[in-house]
């Protein structure tokens, strides 16, 4: 494992320093600084589970085989492909959020010398993908069908950020349009896609299967995506559609909805107290983990039920590292 990430931070150094040789732009010392400085922070700077289970994932579609040093080095590059597309959603999101740190450090964009410049620092983020997929894919035959890939993954991300914000932000805080399946088509495009799917779908790929024999692996990650989200969303300072949040509005009497409806969305700790002891009285750890033990229990019967038992192995790796996280 040690041994992979070592692996797999050598390919971020190849591909880094393609970027900033690429042959479509006449760089200077200081764009070349700049790009360099932009990438290391967001790009390196991550936990990169997703680049790194794309190359888990093709591990086991080969169901132990060795990888030729070329796999492996086209599955770490298209494990960097989601790390970018990940690095370039968060830069543009803090701006949109407004946030203050990403990772326990300042977010890109407060950065001095940066503000407003992470706009285009995250659109190059973006072009980088294809430029990476570009020049080491290119005479792939599966090479349409991940451009194809990255470009439907983006676009169902764009739309969940789309409804995120406008349910976030509706000028006035308003409780009563957040529902469960308000909240579960959120996370579904918001997260699901890009964090599940795409690093599953890039291995299946590489190991030259068609995505469209495969919908049923698709239905499992994104059900695992969205239990992921349930897992860590909390926010209730940023008046978030979380699944907490719409399990207490199901839950709380009269008397508690006004409690809810007072105090959530509101940055004082004495705000977010109150919630929290709501959230507490309604026992919703209880229905927190029912609800874990009722979709475990669903996923692993559709994981069982798959007929192919690496992809079975791909699937239940999956479900082993987000079932555990927080025990
Ligand atoms: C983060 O969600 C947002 C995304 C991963 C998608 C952004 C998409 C764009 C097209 C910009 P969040 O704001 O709930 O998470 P965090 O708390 O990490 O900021
Ligand atoms: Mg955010
Ligand atoms: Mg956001
Ligand atoms: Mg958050």
């Amino acid at each position: 494992m040690a041994d992979l990430k070592s692996t797999f931070l050598d390919v971020y150094s190849i591909l880094k320093s393609d970027l900033l040789q690429d042959p479509s732009f006449e760089f200077t010392h200081e764009s070349r600084q700049w790009l360099e400085r932009m990438l290391d922070y967001n790009v390196r700077g991550g936990k990169l589970n997703r680049g790194l289970s794309v190359v888990d994932s093709y591990k086991l579609l080969k169901q132990g085989q060795d990888l030729t040093e070329k796999e492996t080095f086209l599955s770490c590059a298209l494990g960097w492909c989601i790390e970018w597309l990940q690095a370039y959603f968060l830069v543009l999101d803090d701006i949109m959020d407004n946030s203050v740190t990403r990772r326990g450090q300042p977010c890109w964009f407060r950065k001095p010398k940066v503000g407003m410049i992470a706009i285009n620092d995250g659109i190059l983020l973006r072009n980088h993908i294809h430029r990476i997929l570009k020049k080491h894919f290119r005479e792939m035959p599966y090479y349409v069908d991940l451009v194809d890939l990255f470009n439907e993954v983006e676009f169902q991300t764009a739309c969940g950020q789309m409804i995120d914000l406008i349910t976030t932000f509706d000028g006035e805080k308003d409780l009563s349009k957040y529902s469960l399946q308000i909240h579960r088509r959120i996370v579904q495009y918001k997260t699901a896609y890009y964090s599940f799917y795409l690093p599953v779908a890039c291995a299946l790929l590489m190991a030259g299967e068609n995505l469209e024999n495969h919908t049923d692996v698709k239905t499992v990650l994104i059900d695992m995506g969205i239990y992921f989200q349930v897992q860590i969303g909390t926010d209730i300072e940023d008046f978030k559609c979380s699944w907490l949040v719409v399990k207490a509005l199901e839950r709380c009497s009269e008397e508690q909805t006004k409690i809810l409806y007072e105090n959530y969305g509101k940055a004082e700790p004495s705000n977010v107290a109150k919630v929290k002891a709501l959230y507490k009285e309604l026992d919703l750890e209880k229905a927190f983990m029912e609800y874990e033990k009722e979709s475990y229990e669903k996923l692993t019967k559709l994981i069982e039920a798959h007929q192919s038992k690496a992809i079975q192995a791909v699937l239940k790796s999956f479900l082993a590292k987000i079932y555990k996280r927080q025990k």
